[in-house]
């Protein structure tokens, strides 16, 4: 298994874990870029937001459905930012699909 995150989701390496079902895991960022920085994952391997089609998509709303909860959870009244870098262009550095909530603090209006 050469994949960072499936080697996390199978307990190989080691993270902080704040939400776990049979589809899904969320994990604290190893780096993290605002006071809260969760990563959310589908524990089926889909390498990116560009790998997502009819077939494996289900799991996308369930993702948001738990993003909602986690930040809820996590006491981000005042809003927060989900974010899934793919690709290159995108900065993605890990390829298995992963949404970023970022929260905590007032974050940038830079996107780019
Ligand atoms: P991205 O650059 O969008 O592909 O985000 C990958 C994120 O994964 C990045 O913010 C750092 C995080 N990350 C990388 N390796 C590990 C790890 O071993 N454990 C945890 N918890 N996070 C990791």
């Amino acid at each position: 298994m050469d994949c960072l995150f499936c080697r996390i989701i199978a307990g190989e390496i080691p993270s902080t874990k704040v939400y776990e079902d049979d589809k899904i895991l969320a994990f604290r960022d190893i780096a993290p870029k605002a006071p809260v920085h969760i990563l959310v994952i589908p524990k089926q391997h889909i390498g990116g937001a560009d790998e997502v089609n009819a077939e494996n998509c289900a799991v996308i709303s369930h993702i948001f459905t738990k993003i909602a909860e986690i930040a809820k959870s996590e006491g981000l009244k005042d809003g927060y930012r989900v974010v899934s870098n793919v690709g290159q262009h995108g900065c993605q550095s890990v390829r298995h699909l992963h949404f970023h909530i970022l929260g905590g603090k007032q974050l940038s209006e830079d996107m780019v």
